[in-house]
């Protein structure tokens, strides 16, 4: 990406050369210079005091051993991180991601963004990310619970209600801030708004679950709004089976249109007559299988290998709801090819910059996932209002 202002330019080579092999982070931070190329020249009080210098940093990055024994007394080792990014309008607020790909740069990527996510809010949060590259697939409840325990036993130094809020992203969600919040309890002796995503009977907030995937597709219908479009008898596919695709199938279902597609790391499911929300829950919240197992509830639904398969289904609102780069240059012709009028991001950076750009090529409405994901941290932070208020979700 060459940019005009050459400011950028030299700042985005010394972001690259600082952080070496993390190319989910350089991807984020020249998303950012792009939508600051015009802007810049206009305000050159930014670039003599550094803002930008400042911003890329992280003010600090937390890295530390998770040792834990599995069922069988094995012991296994995994690495912890948390990137307290960026703290000028608020505590760092950010989710926690289990999954074996997490590394520096998946951390710094997802952290840099919320800056800007939570910022958008216009609530007073700063931004951070943190996880583990340990694996929850498969893994029993017990299992679980010792490695959130002995992750919350370095973390818990780091964090506080006012201090460092972790949540929920990929692999962590109300199970695992449980276990998390309960360690936190045993070592520091205080029961307060240190996590959010909590249950509801111990300080959580009403519709933290559904927040994420209803916001997306809140945000999704007044854009679509804007040209005399609706969700209602559109076609959809919604990637990704867990929290927030499952709420986002479940909402853009409410609101009239026909979920057709879902998928998992494994494969996809294609099911004409729209998706059953019913019996993914049934198969991702309570029994923690796999979306194959869609053919024994739907046996008229089809599935297939392979994860990018789902964007040659014909749609016309696309909500990526997986992860990082699931929509590439290739994905994104085949949508735009079949028709496909908007794309909606619930996943974080879920499509590629090239992808983004056949998007503005063929006219695709677009909606960037810090505006359009963000209904899951906002209802984070009234979780944590509430918790400094002392008061439950249903007296709120
Ligand atoms: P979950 O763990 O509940 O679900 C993730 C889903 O994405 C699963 O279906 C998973 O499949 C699939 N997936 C994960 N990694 C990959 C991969 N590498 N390739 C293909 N599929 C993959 O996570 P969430 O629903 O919470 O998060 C989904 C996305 O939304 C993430 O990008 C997250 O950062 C973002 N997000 C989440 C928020 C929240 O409140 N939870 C808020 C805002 C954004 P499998 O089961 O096979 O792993
Ligand atoms: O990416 C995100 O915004 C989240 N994973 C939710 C963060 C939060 O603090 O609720």
């Amino acid at each position: 990406m060459q940019y005009k202002t050459e400011y950028l330019n030299e700042l985005m080579t010394t972001v690259v050369k600082r952080n070496p092999g993390e190319p989910e982070f350089h991807q984020a931070v020249s998303e950012m210079f792009e939508s600051l190329d015009n802007v810049l020249p206009r305000h050159p009080e930014f670039i003599k005091s550094g803002v930008l210098e400042r911003i890329v940093e992280p003010e600090r990055t937390i890295k530390f051993r998770v040792p834990w024994t599995d069922d069988k007394g094995n012991v296994h080792v995994n690495r912890g991180f948390r990137v307290q990014f960026n703290s000028a309008i608020g505590p760092y607020k950010g989710g926690l991601r289990f999954h074996p790909s997490v590394y520096e740069g998946i951390m710094k990527f997802l952290g840099f963004e919320q800056i800007f996510k939570n910022s958008l809010t216009g609530l007073p949060i700063g931004g951070a990310k943190g996880g583990s590259d340990f694996d929850p697939k498969g893994k029993s409840d017990n299992e679980i619970m010792n490695f959130c325990q002995s992750f919350m036993s370095e973390l818990y130094r780091h964090i506080g209600a006012d201090v460092d809020v972790p949540a929920g992203d990929i692999g962590v969600g109300g199970r695992e801030i449980g276990y998390l919040f309960g360690q936190y309890k045993r070592l520091t002796g205080n029961f307060n708004g240190v996590l959010t995503g909590k249950g509801l009977s111990y300080g959580g907030s009403l519709a933290r679950t559904e927040a994420t995937g209803y916001g997306l597709c809140y945000f999704t219908s007044e854009m679509l709004k804007s040209k005399n479009k609706s969700f209602d008898g559109a076609r959809v596919v919604v990637s990704g089976s867990g929290n927030v695709a499952i709420y986002a199938n479940e909402k853009a279902t409410q609101l009239g249109a026909k979920v057709v597609a879902m998928s998992d790391s494994n494969g996809y499911i294609y099911d004409p007559n729209g998706v059953d929300v019913a019996a993914v829950k049934d198969i991702k919240e309570v029994r923690r299988a796999r979306i194959k197992e869609y053919l024994n509830y739907r046996p008229d639904a089809e599935y297939h290998e392979g994860c990018s398969g789902i964007w040659a289904i014909k749609c016309d609102i696309a909500l990526p709801c997986a992860t990082q780069n699931e929509i590439d240059e290739a994905s994104a012709k085949i949508l735009a090819s079949n028709g496909c009028y908007a794309v909606a991001e619930g996943a974080n950076m879920p499509s590629t910059p090239e992808a983004i750009e056949i998007y503005r090529q063929n006219g695709i409405l677009f909606a960037p996932a810090k505006a359009s994901n963000a209904g899951g941290v906002a209802t984070s932070a009234l979780e944590m209002s509430q918790n400094s208020m002392s008061i439950r979700s249903s007296a709120a």
